[in-house]
């Protein structure tokens, strides 16, 4: 009986030896054991970067089992011991930040079997060299564990180098991985993000601040496409989408799945989606006056799902932003102001649907409301040279609680000193010269914050003429007109120094 039970245990020794030794090598992912890999030109993309190995949370992956197939794996224990070779926010149970001991709606098995600090949010970091190649595009896939946010009253912001990424946050909120299981999740990285991608390192965060609900969740790995991204396993969407009450067919609605894939109407109301990637699917409508709606699904590679819609109208939809999209502003104490076409339910104006970021951050700032918009005061001052992205989601309604129409998302620049500055952002000084009439010089600058400022007009040898302006200048616009009596006819240098920059520019006085 003893012999037979140490045969036993040494057979089960070396059948675990035999599955984690054996080791997945793939075009696509490279050495799936492997912590951190980057690929350069693979079937799917110019350049793939993965943080974390392939390995269902330590636990290895049924036989056959594909994790990129977009099947949940088969509930696993928990919780497991941490391997401190797994990189850092991978393989390992954490526990939303805002858990404090008394979560509002019940809490899982992950937070009742773990405590601080082992299970604390901590995000997953993924380095490379981009080695010249431009981003053009990023798809994620991530693998997730257990996300409930649903079923505990979880709401996970989503975090990019601490910029608020919106259209991740769409997809977790919406899972509800009870087992605890794991599923890939795809989803493509809208334009106005991939700046974020741009210096070869992104961490990815996924946290929840405010609910303080029983919500933990695992992570096995994260994995970027950047430029080309082909991920070879589809699956398909159809569905018919009619208006709410009158049930009429509703034709040229774009249907998008995870932002990945879309698609139009056709005039009997019916769409078709193919080449999503299989996993976790968000499909979400849009259509000018109907109100976005979103329902999700779960596919499996080459799985086909349906999903149907009533579109309610009207839906409100913004008629004016300020800053405009793509403007540039001088006043750093600028505040964003939204107008929509209806009265809308204010409430819905929070720090959740209303996202203001600079390209590190998301910034906070104080709402005020009134009945038909809002403006939103940053706490602070913008930054010099820096660009703005506003998101405003459709989780914002009208007072009927009908969704804004689509997320709305523009950017804007703050005035650049090294750039736009040229204190010959002058008015036509020429033309000045040019008049025998005038024996006046006006010189225009600009400067976005306080500067030592220094301005004269040199004789083309360098010896000072005239000041024009000296020493320390409020930010805005600056007008300086001086007499040039005292000048003779010729060739003259303007120069002004602002800061540590010079400016200089030929003046000419003819009269
Ligand atoms: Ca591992
Ligand atoms: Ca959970
Ligand atoms: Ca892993």
């Amino acid at each position: 009986m003893k012999t037979s039970y140490k045969l036993l245990l040494m057979f089960v020794f070396l059948f675990c030896i035999h599955v984690s030794s054996a080791q997945t090598i793939t075009e696509e992912d490279g050495n799936w054991s492997e912590q951190y890999v980057t690929l350069t030109n693979t079937p799917q993309a110019e350049l793939m970067v993965r943080v974390g190995d392939i390995d269902n949370l330590n636990f290895g992956w049924p036989s056959g089992f594909n994790p990129f197939s977009g099947n949940n794996t088969p509930g696993h224990g928990f919780p497991w011991s941490v391997n401190e070779n797994d990189p850092t926010g991978t393989d390992r149970i954490m526990v939303i930040s805002s858990y404090a001991g008394a979560p509002p709606h019940g809490s899982d098995g992950y937070t009742a079997t773990t405590s601080r600090p082992g299970n604390i949010v901590t995000p997953v970091t993924l380095n490379y060299n981009l080695n010249g190649v431009a981003v053009k595009s990023v798809v994620m896939q991530i693998f997730v564990d257990d996300f409930q946010a649903p079923v505990w009253g979880a709401s996970y912001t989503i975090t990019i180098d601490s910029v608020r990424v919106p259209f991740l946050e769409n997809i977790i909120n919406s899972l509800v991985q009870t087992g605890p299981i794991g599923k890939m999740i795809s989803a493509n990285v809208p334009a106005e993000y991939l700046y974020l991608f741009e210096d070869g390192q992104v961490s990815i965060r996924f946290d929840d601040y405010t609910t303080g609900a029983g919500d933990g969740f695992a992570i096995d790995f994260v994995k970027i496409l950047i430029n080309k991204a082909e991920l070879g396993q589809y699956s398909t969407v159809t569905g018919k989408i009619i208006e709410k009450g009158t049930n009429t067919p509703l034709d040229s609605v774009l249907v998008v799945a995870n932002g990945i894939r879309e698609s139009y109407t056709a005039s009997d109301g019916t769409y078709l989606i193919d080449s999503i990637p299989p996993g976790y699917i968000s499909i979400r409508t849009y259509k000018p006056g109907y109100g976005s709606k979103s329902k999700n699904i779960s596919l499996a590679n080459e799985g086909t799902g349906n999903i149907d819609f009533e579109l309610e109208t009207p839906a409100p939809y913004i008629v004016q932003i300020t800053p405009q999209a793509d403007s540039i502003i001088n006043d750093l104490s600028t505040a964003i102001v939204v107008t929509f076409s209806q009265e809308m339910d204010s409430l819905t104006f929070n720090h959740v649907n209303v996202i203001f970021s600079d390209r590190e951050k998301t910034l906070s700032g104080k709402i005020t409301r009134t009945l038909t918009g809002f403006s939103f005061q940053p706490d602070s001052l913008l930054e010099n040279a820096m660009t703005y992205t506003v998101t405003i989601t459709s989780g914002v309604k009208n007072v009927p609680g009908i969704s804004l129409g689509q997320d709305y998302v523009w950017s804007f620049k703050t005035f650049d000193p090294t750039l736009d500055v040229s204190p010959l952002a002058i008015q036509d000084p020429l033309e000045v010269f040019y008049n025998p009439s005038s024996d006046e010089i006006t010189v225009t600058y600009i400067l976005d914050h306080v500067s030592q400022v220094n301005a004269g007009i040199y004789s083309i040898v360098g010896l000072k003429q005239l000041d024009l302006e000296s020493g320390m200048k409020d930010s805005g616009k600056h007008c300086v007109t001086i007499n040039a009596d005292n000048l003779l006819n010729g060739l003259y240098i303007l120069k002004i120094d602002l800061g540590d920059k010079s400016y200089t520019k030929k003046l000419i006085i003819k009269r």
